[in-house]
C-alpha cells in the first residue's frame, strides 16, 4: 500500500507498506546483484547504514545459484538473512547488457549465459516463474531497454512488444501468486515505462501500462548514454502519465544530483551501483564534492573521510589509514569505502525525505548541490 504523506512543489513524501515491512520514500535500494552487496557487506552491515530495501538481479541468481537452489531454501529473505523488503529486476535489462548472442523474439530472449556460455531462454513468463522462486518482495516486469541511440522505428516497436509482455508477466504473476507452494503469495509487480528518449512513445506507453493497475511504475531506458537533460525532460514528460497513487521508480539512477533532480520531478524509488562502484575504487562521496582516496594528497591525513559522518568508516578510521588499506589491497579497505559510500547515500534519502515534510526541498537541494560542487574537501 501506497501512501502519499506530503508533497512539495512535485517531490512526494511517502511510505509503501510490504509483507516485508513499510519503505519511507523518496528510497535509494541498495545493490545486491547476486544476493550479496559487493565490498564484503553483510546484511547486518545493511542495518547500521540505514539500508531500507535490497535489490537483487532474476537473470544472476538464476544463472546462479539457481532460482530453484534459492526456492528450497526458503526464498531469498532466508537465504540471505535480510528480512526487509527486496526488489527483484526482471533480468531483461541484464540480458541485454551482459550476455552474449542475444535473439529476441515475440516469446522472449535466447542467449548465452555469461558465466558458462549455456543457452538459456527467458520471456516473461520464466522471469515471472523465477522471480516467485526467489519470492522477493517486488518484481519487476520483463522488459526491453532499447540502446540509447536505436531510431524510433525500433523502439516504436520494441515497446509495443513490451507492453504485450507486460500484459502476460500479470497474468503470470498472478497466476504463480495463486498456487499453494509459492512463498510469497503477495509478490507486488512494477511494470515498467519504455521509449528511449521519444517523448510521444513515452507517453503513450505510460497511457496504456497504467491501465493495468500495477502495484508501481518504473522508469526504465533511462541512464543509458543519453544526456542529463534529456533524462530530465523525459521524466517530466512521463510523470503525469502514471499513476499518482502509486510509486514512481528511476532504474538504475543514480548520481546524488540526479537523484536531486529526479525527486524533484516526483520520483520515489532509486537503484544504482555507483556508490558501491565507486567505493571500491576508492572514490568517496562527501558533501563537499568526491575525493579518491589514492590521491597523494591523503597519506598524512588523520581527518575522517567526512567530518561529522556517522558511518563504521568514520566513526573510527582515518583517509590515511584507509588510503593505506585499499593500497595495501586489504579487503577491509574497499568494505570500509563502499560502507561509507552507502551510507552517504542513504542517508542523503533521509535528508530529502525531512526536505519535503518540511517544505524546503528547494533550499535543501540548492544547498546540497552547491556544497558537493564546491570541491571544498
Ligand atoms: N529495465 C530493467 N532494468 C533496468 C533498466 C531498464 O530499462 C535500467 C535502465 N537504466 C536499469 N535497470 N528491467
Ligand atoms: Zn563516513
Amino acid at each position: 500500500m501506497y501512501k502519499i504523506l506530503k508533497k512539495d512543489g512535485h517531490a512526494k513524501r511517502a511510505e509503501f507498506t510490504t509483507v516485508h515491512g513499510t519503505v519511507q520514500t523518496p528510497v535509494f535500494m541498495n545493490v545486491g546483484t547476486v544476493a550479496a552487496i559487493k565490498g564484503a557487506v553483510a546484511t547486518s552491515d545493511l542495518e547500521q547504514i540505514g539500508t531500507q530495501i535490497e535489490l537483487s538481479n532474476t537473470y544472476h541468481l538464476h544463472v546462479r545459484p539457481g532460482d530453484e537452489v534459492v526456492k528450497k531454501l526458503g526464498g531469498l529473505h532466508k537465504f540471505m538473512s535480510w528480512d526487509k523488503p527486496i526488489l527483484t529486476d526482471s533480468g531483461g535489462f541484464q540480458v541485454f547488457s551482459l550476455a552474449s548472442l542475444r535473439k529476441i523474439k515475440e516469446e522472449g530472449v535466447y542467449f548465452n549465459s555469461h558465466i558458462d556460455g549455456r543457452k538459456i531462454f527467458m520471456g516473461p513468463e520464466e522471469s515471472m516463474q523465477i522471480q516467485s522462486n526467489l519470492a522477493s518482495t517486488i518484481a519487476m516486469a520483463f522488459d526491453e531497454c532499447a540502446p540509447a541511440l536505436a531510431d524510433k522505428d525500433y523502439v516504436e516497436k520494441s515497446v509495443a512488444r513490451t507492453t504485450r509482455w507486460l500484459g502476460r508477466c500479470k497474468a503470470e504473476m498472478q497466476r504463480l501468486n495463486s498456487l499453494p507452494d509459492t512463498i510469497n503469495k503477495n509478490q507486488l509487480l512494477f511494470g515498467i515505462n519504455q521509449g528511449a528518449i521519444y517523448e510521444d512513445i513515452r507517453i503513450e506507453h505510460a497511457k496504456q501500462i497504467s491501465e493495468l493497475d500495477l502495484d508501481g511504475y518504473a522508469i526504465g531506458g533511462l541512464a543509458v548514454g543519453e544526456t542529463h537533460e534529456d533524462m530530465y525532460r523525459i521524466i517530466e514528460a512521463v510523470t503525469p502519465y502514471l499513476p499518482e497513487n502509486k510509486p514512481t521508480y528511476l532504474m538504475g539512477v543514480g548520481t546524488p544530483a540526479n537523484i536531486l533532480e529526479a525527486v524533484d520531478r516526483g520520483v520515489d524509488f532509486f537503484d544504482c551501483v555507483y556508490p558501491s562502484r565507486n567505493g571500491r575504487h576508492g572514490h568517496l562521496y562527501t558533501n563537499q564534492g568526491k575525493i579518491n582516496l589514492f590521491n597523494a594528497k591523503y597519506e598524512l591525513d588523520d581527518r575522517p573521510i567526512e567530518e561529522g559522518c556517522q558511518c563504521p568508516a568514520c566513526r573510527r578510521y582515518s583517509r590515511a589509514y584507509i588510503r593505506h588499506l585499499l593500497k595495501a589491497k586489504e579487503m577491509l579497505g574497499m568494505r570500509l569505502c563502499v560502507l561509507h559510500n552507502l551510507y552517504f547515500y542513504n542517508t542523503m534519502m533521509t535528508e530529502i525525505r525531512d526536505a519535503i515534510d518540511a517544505g524546503q526541498y528547494q533550499a535543501y537541494k540548492k544547498r546540497k548541490l552547491d556544497g558537493m560542487m564546491s570541491g571544498n574537501v
